[in-house]
C-alpha cells in the first residue's frame, strides 16, 4: 500500500500542520483502498520499521475501559495523544465514550462492545441469529464530532462469524500510512483475538478498508527507506486463557512473541 501510494498518489494540501514548524504540510493521497490479514498466518504487527507494540495495546486497553482522558494513558508511558488532548488531559467523546457509552436521543445509553459480545455469542449458538450480519460498532457519532478533538478516523468495524472463526473489518475514512496505519492493523487484529477469546472462536481474518489513504510529504524519506527492507517472519500472539471480560482486560494478559524487526524510523506527526 505504501508502494502504491508512493507511485499513484496525487499531492494534495491538508489542515494539518507540523507542530515544530508550524508550517501546513501536503500528502500524496489515494481514495479507496483494502489490505486483508489472516490473523493464523501471524500477528500482522509491521517488520520493516520497529513499532511501538507497548503503546498499541495501551491505547486498546484504554478504548475498551471507555476512556476519554490521556491519564491511563500518560500512566503507561503513552504519548501518541498528548497532542490532542486538553489542559485537563480530555479529549472530548472519542472512541472510548462512543464504544461503550453510546448516547441516543432519549437518554439510553449503548454499550456498543457488550452488545456485539452478546450477538457473536448468540451466533455462535445459533449460526442463523438476526444479528449475525449486524455486528457492528460506529464512533461516528454525527451529533457529537464538534465536540470532539479529533473526528474518528477509525469510523465504524464489523465483525463475522464464520465456521468458529472471528473476522472483523474496518473501515478507516483517513489513513496516515506511515505513523498511524501500523497502529491501526495492530490494534484491530489485537481487537480481534480479544474479542476471539471471550467469545471461544479462533482469529480469522482482519480486512481493513481505506477511504483517504495518504502519506504526509514530511515523511517520504523514511517511507522509501522502509520500501527498500525486507519484511521478516511475523510474531504470534497470547492472550490469557481466563479472560473473559474486555472491560478488565489488562496488559499482562497480552503477549506478544517472537516480534523481530527493522530500525524505528522516526517521523513527526502531522497535528
Ligand atoms: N493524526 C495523524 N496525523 N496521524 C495519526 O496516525 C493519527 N492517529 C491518532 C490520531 N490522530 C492522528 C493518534 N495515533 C503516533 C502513532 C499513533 C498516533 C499518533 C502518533 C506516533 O507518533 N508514532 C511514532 C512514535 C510511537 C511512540 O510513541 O513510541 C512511531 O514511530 O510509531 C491514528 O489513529
Amino acid at each position: 500500500l505504501l508502494r502504491d501510494v508512493r507511485r499513484h498518489g496525487v499531492r494534495k494540501p491538508t489542515r494539518a500542520v507540523l507542530r515544530s514548524t508550524g508550517e501546513k504540510i501536503d500528502a500524496l493521497s489515494v481514495f479507496g483502498r483494502q489490505v486483508r490479514f489472516d490473523l493464523a498466518a501471524g500477528f500482522p504487527l509491521v517488520t520493516t520499521k520497529k513499532v511501538a507494540f507497548n503503546a498499541i495495546a495501551h491505547e486498546l486497553i484504554w478504548f475498551l475501559r471507555g476512556s476519554t482522558n490521556i491519564a491511563y494513558l500518560r500512566e503507561h508511558g503513552v504519548t501518541i495523544w498528548d497532542e490532542w488532548a486538553d489542559e485537563h488531559g480530555e479529549l472530548g467523546p472519542v472512541y472510548g465514550k462512543q464504544w461503550r457509552s453510546w448516547r441516543g436521543a432519549d437518554g439510553e445509553v449503548v454499550d456498543q462492545v457488550a452488545r456485539v459480545v452478546a450477538g457473536i455469542r448468540a451466533v455462535v449458538e445459533d449460526p442463523a441469529a438476526s444479528v449475525g450480519r449486524r455486528l457492528i460498532v460506529s464512533a461516528w457519532n454525527p451529533a457529537e464530532i464538534e465536540e470532539m478533538a479529533l473526528p474518528p478516523c477509525h469510523t465504524l468495524f464489523q465483525f463475522s462469524v464464520t465456521e468458529g472463526r472471528l473476522s472483523c473489518q474496518l473501515y478507516q475514512r483517513s489513513a496516515d500510512l506511515f505513523l498511524g496505519v501500523p497502529f491501526n492493523i495492530a490494534s484491530y487484529a489485537l481487537l480481534t483475538h480479544l474479542v476471539a477469546a471471550v467469545t471461544g472462536l479462533e482469529a480469522g481474518e482482519f480486512v481493513h478498508t481505506f477511504g483517504d489513504a495518504h502519506i504526509y510529504t514530511n515523511h517520504l524519506a523514511q517511507v522509501d527507506e522502509q520500501l527498500s527492507r525486507d519484511p521478516l517472519p511475523l510474531p504470534r500472539i497470547e492472550i490469557d486463557a481466563g479472560l473473559r471480560d474486555l472491560s478488565a482486560v489488562s496488559r499482562e494478559q497480552i503477549r506478544l512473541v517472537g516480534y523481530r524487526s527493522h530500525a524505528a524510523l522516526r517521523g513527526e506527526v502531522a497535528v
